[in-house]
């Protein structure tokens, strides 16, 4: 047990936490970044299950911040398999030396802060104090595993593994019967992987999910030289779409297009494979018919590419594409057609039980020698209120989000001053290419703090009306086209009890990016120092 104090803490050592310690360094700010795992990578780290690959290309899914690793680091695919992710985060933390001012295997459980002294303590779990002026949240949007609430669970006698906590050791499904709960996109990357070593797959089914090939292949050096011969200039581009991802991104409308055009175009974009797949039009988030019209032509593909047409039917989604997130694949729906797969469809009828030795579904005991769940996070919020956090007065964050979190620009919160969240709810974060958005939250808290520094400030709080003023542009945005029609995560419609709000911000990056600007350059607008 002990207790230290630093300027700045930092819990997570994700791509945030690690790029945070960089530049809070480099300012001269004496920093301490806290993980709950034992080593960095933070999503990375955690998500190990077979088939686990990043849905961004990887060119783009990397740190710009330094021009010397961007163009020394070579990716070895399209899409970069979660080894070499991790293999990446290692390099970031060797190069720039990060892992000496990384306490591991440390969760932090609470955090108060002190009025009188301007400061936060944060405690672990093994008793370890931190203090600090400043305290970063920099714990990801999808990090707080999320379990089924699910009769015997527990009670499974075979192993169980959350596709969020994965093992490190190999796990080999060799001869196995297997089930797999959930088909989001942790279950669509792994379902074809675990097909090709297990005897007999279960997949209980309650939702089906949109799917696009990925059509991952090694990275094509020519491609990588042309990039990297501008990558300045190539990441300055992405920066000015909406998800902040370079890509075709038409503006014109699905419904002005003639059906052999339309169709030809989803041709073109589902061969090219990839979330580009949803840039073929400006308005397919936007209008219904427009939605329906490349809705039914990924139906259209299901039903191509699955054999059995009670099954092919059972897989097409019936709600919008694009509400949920879209699933980046490799031969899911192909692997259907193997006669060892078997899709147990649990949406009218729940899974009834989990017993020592079966999954109970329809009145039918599926008995298996190995449990997966793939039920993805308790996404934007949990892994904040996971933590207690107390600010002023007592302020106590997760029952002040009991009904649906609020935020300045998901970087901070009203009485909780000095405090600041990595892509919180409110801000564009799981819209767009992560890494981007990291690197962009990252400068704007180290800049604010560098301008506290300048001026002795010791404390910084969201103003209410500030804050009241984003939430409510958020929540309007939000409704303007049709992303909140389907119940997901982006919602908190996943997690049992938890409020509806909608979370992530849905006026794109540059309108974002613009805004943080303005209260920057305004002095901070909407903040008060102390
Ligand atoms: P997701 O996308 O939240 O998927 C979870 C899946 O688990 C989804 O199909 C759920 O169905 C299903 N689920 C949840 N609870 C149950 C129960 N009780 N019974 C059956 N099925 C259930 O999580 P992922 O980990 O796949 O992906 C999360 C994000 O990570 C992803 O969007 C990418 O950004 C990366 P539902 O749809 O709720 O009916």
């Amino acid at each position: 047990m002990s207790e230290r104090e630093y300027d700045v803490v930092v819990v997570g050592a994700g791509f945030a936490g690690m790029y945070l310690l960089h530049r809070l360094r480099g300012l001269g700010f004496k920093t301490r970044v806290v993980e709950a795992g034992s080593d960095v990578g933070g999503t990375w780290y955690w998500n190990r299950y077979p088939g686990a690959r990043v849905d961004i290309e990887s060119m783009q899914y990397s740190y710009q911040f330094d021009e010397d690793l961007q163009q020394e680091w070579q990716w070895s695919e399209r899409y970069s398999p979660q080894p070499e992710l991790l293999k990446y985060a290692g390099h970031v933390a060797d190069r720039f030396d990060l892992r000496r001012d990384i306490q591991f295997d440390t969760r932090i459980g609470s955090a108060r802060y002190d009025e009188a002294t301007s400061r936060w303590t944060l405690e672990a779990e093994n008793g370890d104090r931190f203090v600090a002026r400043f305290f970063v949240m920099a714990t990801g949007c999808l990090s707080k595993p999320n379990w089924p609430q699910i009769e015997g669970l527990g009670s499974f006698a075979g192993p169980t593994y959350h596709t969020a906590l994965w093992p490190h050791e190999k796990v080999d499904f060799t001869g196995q019967r297997v089930a797999v709960i959930g088909t989001g996109s942790s279950g669509i990357q792994s379902i074809p992987v675990i097909a090709e070593q297990a005897a007999e797959l279960f997949v209980f089914q309650r939702t089906p999910n949109y799917a696009i090939p990925a059509h991952n292949q090694p990275l094509d050096p020519v491609y990588e030289k042309k990039v990297k011969s501008r990558y300045a200039e190539f990441r300055t581009e992405a920066k000015q779409t909406p998800p902040g991802i370079h890509g075709r991104f038409r503006v014109g409308n699905a419904m002005d297009a003639t059906p052999k055009q339309r169709q030809a175009e989803y041709e073109r974009r589902w061969d090219a494979g990839g979330l580009s797949f949803m840039g073929s039009y400006g308005d397919l988030m936007f209008n219904q018919d427009s939605n329906d019209t490349v809705a039914d032509f990924v139906r259209g593909k299901i039903r191509e590419i699955v054999k059995d047409p009670d099954v092919a039917e059972k897989l097409c989604p019936k709600n919008i594409i694009g509400g949920k997130r879209l699933c980046i694949d490799t031969s899911y729906y192909a692997t259907y057609n193997q006669e060892h797969v078997h899709l147990i469809d649990v949406k009218e009828r729940p899974i009834e039980a989990i017993t020592p030795t079966s999954v109970r579904a329809h009145g039918r005991d599926y008995e298996i020698d190995v449990l997966v769940i793939a039920t993805g996070f308790d996404a934007m919020t949990g892994a904040l209120t996971a933590v207690d956090i107390r600010g002023k007065d007592d302020a106590n964050l997760r029952e002040r989000w009991a009904d649906g979190p609020s935020s300045y620009l998901g970087l901070a919160m009203t009485d909780f001053p000095n405090l600041f969240t990595v892509t919180g709810p409110g801000s564009p974060s799981v819209f767009t290419n992560m890494l981007p958005t990291i690197e962009q939250h990252v400068d704007w808290i180290v800049d604010c703090l560098a301008y506290m520094k300048d001026r002795n400030y010791t404390a910084i709080e969201a103003e209410p009306d500030a804050e009241k003023a984003w939430w409510d542009h958020h929540q309007e945005v939000s409704k303007i086209g049709l992303k909140t029609t389907t119940d997901s995560w982006y919602l908190g419609a996943n997690v049992e009890g938890k409020a509806r709000v909608f979370m992530p911000y849905y006026g794109g990056f540059p309108t974002y990016c613009q805004k943080c600007e303005e209260v920057a350059a305004g002095g901070y607008e909407g903040f008060a120092f102390g």
